[in-house]
């Protein structure tokens, strides 16, 4: 197996720095776009040889170190019996708002609720035979929460923090479902052949310290060691979380994630230097001229090297309208000048 991501995520040595990307499936690929034309979002999360087919999109068009399983954060949602829009992003039918909507919550098992996630998973390991490993996935109970009371993607989140500081006890009661939920989908996953997880928490730089250690951080540390037992390296990645990085460090994880916003070795040194990191080239980088993304890459990489471990990635996903020629340059480009 190409085992360079695992490696790093490990602290453990490796030749040369692995390299994958957020949103390396998707729009930037015209092969996605064609399939898209014909097919929505949804039917291509549900119907497991299509998203076996997106999430190796990437790994035979650039070369990847990793796939990355193709769904949306909003999937597990289904094991709460809450129906999900996609428009582009989720919209949540009916957003919880009360508490005796929350108190009504019960969970299902992912396996029932969910089963073509676990389907896509096999397919895809089959596929990859031994090439390079399966990256799982979830929204961290945080970012998920967000999505289930706001109802969608908003700027700052006002109906979902109105219930974190107006209510908060029907808010931990919420999270600590929805805990629930993402722990079972995260154990489903390595269970069908993950080799890694990933969570995702895209909206926890809306915090402050405290209420991000009491909200968010609690209950991404809880689903990340109970994972410790299931043997794959563990990734948490917060996004806009530069003031937050002191706290990350008791986020249980193997590897973090950092944005472009701070310096990856000034987030080592504030992380206390004992993890792994990921990233974090500004996605908008893709769009100069291939000799200047090589540019960048070889910066980044120099810096990696003053790193317990590093995967190189961006800070975020791959912008939609990033040209395919350039994504492949910055592959190209670590892949040429990434030997450790
Ligand atoms: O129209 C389309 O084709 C859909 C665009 C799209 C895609 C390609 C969406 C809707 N989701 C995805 C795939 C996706 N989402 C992946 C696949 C694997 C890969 O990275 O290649 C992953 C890991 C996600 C995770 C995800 N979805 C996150 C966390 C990561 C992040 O970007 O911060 C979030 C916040 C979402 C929500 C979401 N889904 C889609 C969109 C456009 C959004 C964000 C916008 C919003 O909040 O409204």
């Amino acid at each position: 197996m190409r085992d360079l991501l695992l490696r790093a995520c490990r602290r453990q040595s490796v030749e040369r720095t692995p390299i994958w990307l957020m949103r390396q499936a998707g729009r930037s690929l015209p092969e996605y776009r064609a399939l898209r034309e014909r097919t929505a979002f949804v039917t291509l999360c549900r119907t497991p040889e299509l998203a076996a087919q997106v999430t190796l999109q990437p790994v035979e068009r650039l070369g990847v170190d990793a796939a990355i399983l193709f769904s949306d954060i909003l999937v597990p949602a289904e094991c709460l019996g809450l129906r999900v829009d996609f428009n582009p992003g989720p919209v949540v039918e009916t957003p919880l708002r009360t508490t005796a909507e929350i108190a009504r919550l019960h969970a299902r098992p992912a396996e029932e609720a969910v089963p073509f996630v676990f389907e896509t998973v096999r397919i895809v390991r089959r596929a990859l035979d031994g090439g390079v490993p399966l990256i799982g996935f979830a929204g961290a109970p945080f970012t998920l929460c967000a999505y289930l009371v706001e109802g969608r993607g908003s700027r700052g989140f006002s109906a979902f923090k109105t219930l974190l500081y107006g209510d908060p006890a029907a808010a931990h009661r919420l999270l600590d479902v929805v805990t629930t939920v993402t722990l079972d989908y995260l154990e489903a996953q390595v269970r069908a052949g993950a080799q890694a997880v990933q969570l995702f928490d895209t909206w926890a730089g809306l915090l402050d310290r405290g209420t991000f250690r009491e909200f968010a951080l609690r209950y991404a540390r809880r689903v990340l060691e109970r994972l410790a037992g299931s043997g794959v390296p563990r990734i948490y990645f917060a996004l806009n979380g530069a003031h937050l990085l002191e706290d990350i460090g008791d986020c249980g994880a193997d590897a973090v994630g950092v944005d472009w916003r701070v310096d990856i070795r000034e987030a080592s040194r504030r992380l206390g230097g004992r993890f792994a990191l990921q990233g974090n080239l500004d996605p908008a980088q893709l769009l100069a001229p291939p000799a200047l993304i090589e540019q960048r890459a070889v910066e980044l990489l120099v810096r990696g090297r003053e790193l317990p471990g590093h995967v190189f990635n961006l800070g975020h996903g791959v912008l939609p309208e990033t040209p395919v020629e350039h994504v492949q340059s910055l592959v190209e480009a670590v892949k040429r000048h990434g030997a450790r």
